[in-house]
């Protein structure tokens, strides 16, 4: 199994994707959660958060120098976030597409960003950079128990199993 599975994407990979304060105030986390389900991702784990400031600065840990990190941490912890976990092949790159460029200014229209936000200071949503960022950012805000392996009923309709 290893052999013919090697090479091909982790069906398995996961990344962690957050609906920010301005987006649970803007009802847009049905819109977004809409689009992981309808390109075909898993939802995995699911959770509304009042974020304390010790969490994020784990969170952002590489930010917590930036000139702009007191203005993000009391953005971010000025409402409830919805975090969820996502699963599917290249789901960690894919959601980062989806999501579009941190800066609104820069996002391509269809895209999260680029369809609901117009600056960096509000960007409405999160999604992990990296295979590694995503393991990290998953273990930091779920505990193991309460993400779900569910077997999806039509999986042989999304990808080969
Ligand atoms: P990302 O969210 O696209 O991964 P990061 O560079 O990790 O981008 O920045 C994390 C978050 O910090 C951004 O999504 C945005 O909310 C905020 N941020 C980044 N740069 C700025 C800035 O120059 N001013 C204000 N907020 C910023």
């Amino acid at each position: 199994l290893c052999l013919l599975t090697s090479g091909l994407p982790d069906v398995r990979e996961r990344t962690l994707i957050a609906v920010k304060p301005d987006g649970v105030q803007r009802r847009l986390v049905g819109q977004i959660i809409h689009r992981f389900e309808q390109r075909g991702f898993k939802l995995v784990g699911l959770k509304m958060v009042q974020v304390s400031e010790d969490l994020l600065s784990q969170h952002y840990r590489e930010l917590r120098a930036k000139p702009f990190y007191p203005s993000l941490q009391h953005y971010m912890t000025s409402g409830p976030v919805v975090v969820m976990v996502w699963e599917g092949p290249n789901v960690v790159q894919t959601s980062r597409k989806m999501v579009g460029h941190t800066n609104p200014t820069e996002a391509q229209a269809g895209t999260v960003r680029g369809d609901f936000s117009v600056h960096v200071s509000r960007n409405v949503v999160h999604a992990s950079d990296s295979l590694e960022g995503a393991r990290r950012e998953i273990q930091l805000w779920f505990q193991g128990k309460d993400l779900l392996n569910w077997e999806c009923c039509n999986q042989g309709n999304m990808m080969e199993d």
